[in-house]
């Protein structure tokens, strides 16, 4: 698809850096201040099971427990014996995040006594996962992504269509690979219970089918965004603050043994998880670093209000700012291009790192992903 030439009647703004039919994400053109971004609310919960099952509740709520002494987890236990793995063939696209809405609906329509008062008061629903995504990407050097948006109902649905590269990434990862993601789910496991006053369970059966998501509610510049994000678990202090500021995020990463290392972590590692904490308004990270061989040898926290700090030394490092500001354009050039409202049109927004984003038109696709018990409910 060629681009037009620059400086075009763009999405909403006179000066528009941008041609009306592709986005750049060349990061000195978001360098200005900071956009207005609300404090996130929770506006509910719900959860999966061990058979993915859907529950509007919090059921799958876990504590954090601080660990008692130096850690020494081994991260590879029970890979082989103990671990259910949810199948990541399915795609389940928005649908976890529909059924809530449909459960929710009365929180969520508001514009009052309008005939279309049934209709969403949100311009964008989404994962957290791909909004995150949006604000890695002027510094994405790896991994393209594309995008479909439906608009329906005046609410902009987007949800993530895998591209070839990660389906044959998916296909071809080693078993070291395979094993290295299990780790994550292993620390957790090592470091949360289930109810307030119990231990971690670091012996029992580890099942990444289950799921506790925050859905909650905020504004980006002009965009009144609905999202959802997995979360870890909470505080369990009850005098903790209420959610999503008593919400923690648990990773792990390998050991930062060289000034090389730690300059890699803050330009790369910290963004991912800076964005990715603080689009739902969760305040902190704790890190598990781990060795070669899976042990996790040392704990750390990283309030997510401190990573800006911390990567300012960094020579050519990640701005927050460049990040907000490509997501809220990106929204806007979203709001420009996908006019026409109707549940079987899918605009297709695909990226790869160094070109523009671009997008092509479908109707009546294997690209929809709006289903029809979503549709037919929201119609009635
Ligand atoms: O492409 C996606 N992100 C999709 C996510 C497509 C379809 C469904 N989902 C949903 C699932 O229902 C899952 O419960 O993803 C939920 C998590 O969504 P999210 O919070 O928006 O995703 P993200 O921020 O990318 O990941 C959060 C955590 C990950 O933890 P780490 O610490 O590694 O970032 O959710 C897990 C993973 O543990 N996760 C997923 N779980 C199920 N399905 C998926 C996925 N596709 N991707 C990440
Ligand atoms: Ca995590």
């Amino acid at each position: 698809r060629p681009n037009r030439p620059q400086n075009q009647s763009g999405p909403s703004r006179g000066q528009n850096p941008h041609s009306s039919l592709s986005l750049s994400t060349r990061r000195e053109l978001y360098e200005r201040d900071f956009p207005v971004y609300k404090q996130p609310v929770e506006v509910g919960c719900f959860s999966l099971d061990s058979e993915r099952r859907f529950f509007n509740d919090g059921r799958q709520m876990r504590y954090y427990v601080e660990p008692d002494r130096s850690p020494n987890f081994d991260l590879r236990d029970g890979y082989k014996d103990r671990f259910i793995k949810r199948d990541d063939s399915v795609k389940e696209k928005l649908d976890h995040m529909l059924r809530w809405i449909l459960a929710n609906r009365s929180k969520l329509s508001a514009r009052g006594t309008t005939a279309s008062s049934c209709d969403l008061d949100i311009d964008f629903v989404t994962w957290r996962g791909h909004l995150t995504k949006l604000l890695t990407a002027p510094y994405e050097t790896r991994e393209g992504w594309q995008l479909a948006v439906t608009r329906f109902r005046g609410t902009l649905y987007i949800s993530e269509v895998e591209t070839e590269a990660a389906r044959r990434d998916q296909e071809n990862r080693t078993e070291r690979h395979e094993e290295m993601m299990y780790w994550g789910y292993k620390f957790e496991q090592y470091t949360c219970a289930d109810t307030v006053h119990g231990r971690p369970d670091p012996g029992g059966v580890l099942n990444t089918n289950e799921a506790f998501c925050t859905v909650v509610q905020t504004r980006l510049a002009d965009h009144r965004l609905l999202f959802s994000g997995e979360v870890d678990c909470r505080d369990k202090d009850p005098n903790a603050p209420a959610a999503p500021a008593c919400y923690i995020e648990l990773k792990t990463s390998a050991e930062i043994c060289t000034p090389k290392q730690r300059s890699n972590f803050h330009r790369f590692k910290l963004l991912k998880w800076w964005a990715q904490s603080f689009l739902p308004g969760v305040p902190r990270v704790v890190a598990g670093f781990r060795d070669e061989e899976g042990v996790v040898v040392a704990l750390e926290t990283f309030p997510i209000s401190k990573i800006s700090h911390l990567i300012k030394n960094e020579p050519n490092c990640w701005k927050p700012t460049v990040c907000m500001n490509f997501c809220s354009d990106f929204l806007s050039f979203v709001k420009h291009i996908a006019t026409e409202d109707n549940p079987s049109v899918v605009y297709l927004l695909s990226w790869e790192p160094r070109r523009d984003v671009t997008f092509s038109v479908h109707r009546d696709s294997p690209y929809c992903f709006l289903p029809h018990w979503f549709v037919e409910e929201m119609t009635s």
